[in-house]
């Protein structure tokens, strides 16, 4: 398998889950403003939506959208329980979860890095972000991951979308629920593992 990224971009958590897994898999780095990859191909014939993450497999195929490749991923691996089982409530609980920091927390954060929206419009944006931290809070002063008591992939989506609050001057210090996941993560192996890689 072939992960298509951007060090420290959102396709950190597939990057995370694929090491979580111990599955074997390539990395290729991608230039997000030229859509070219480390090897020369044009990144729009492999992700024609030009974004990362995407993820190849041996056969060609390839499977685009960070919350659909890491569910993919756990179940290639159902044992690491990294996703619960497929058709439980609890996956759609997962789902829900993936749902809500892919639109509401990593959706939330993209006006915030546009140079183009003048402060106070972001000032509207940092406001419902801040909203959703709150939310999130709540559920992690509860357990130490967002499903319960066991890291799972909602985790390593979270982790990597709440690292982008240093590069946007967010604080996190009004939760203090958030700093401790994200200290909590920031040890596991497998994370130390792929931002040696991404910050090299
Ligand atoms: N809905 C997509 C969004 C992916 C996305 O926003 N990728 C960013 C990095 S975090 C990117 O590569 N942006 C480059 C671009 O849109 O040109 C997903 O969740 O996978």
């Amino acid at each position: 398998m072939k992960l298509y990224y951007v060090p420290q971009t959102c396709s950190l958590s597939p990057h995370i889950v694929l090491r979580e897994l111990g599955l074997p898999f390539e990395l290729v780095r991608v230039d997000n403003q030229r859509k070219v990859t480390e090897h020369g191909e044009d990144f729009l014939k492999i992700n024609p939506k030009g974004y990362v993450a995407a993820l190849q497999l041996e056969d060609g195929r390839v499977l685009t959208e960070g919350t659909a490749i890491v569910q993919f991923l756990a179940d290639l691996k159902p044992e690491a329980g990294l996703a619960p089982l497929n058709g439980s409530w609890e996956r759609s609980r997962l789902q829900e979860v993936l749902n809500f920091i892919s639109g509401e927390v990593h959706g939330g954060m993209g006006p915030l890095f546009n140079s183009a929206i003048p402060d106070e419009v972001k000032t509207i944006f940092r406001e419902k972000l801040y909203k959703r931290f709150a939310l999130l809070s709540r559920t992690l002063e509860q357990h130490d991951y967002l499903l319960g008591e066991h890291f799972g992939v909602a985790d390593a989506y979270l982790f990597t979308v709440l690292r982008w609050t240093a590069l946007l001057g967010l604080d996190l210090e009004p939760w203090p629920a958030l700093q401790r996941f994200m200290a909590r993560i920031d040890q596991r192996p497998a994370v130390i593992a792929a931002l040696a890689v991404e910050l090299a």
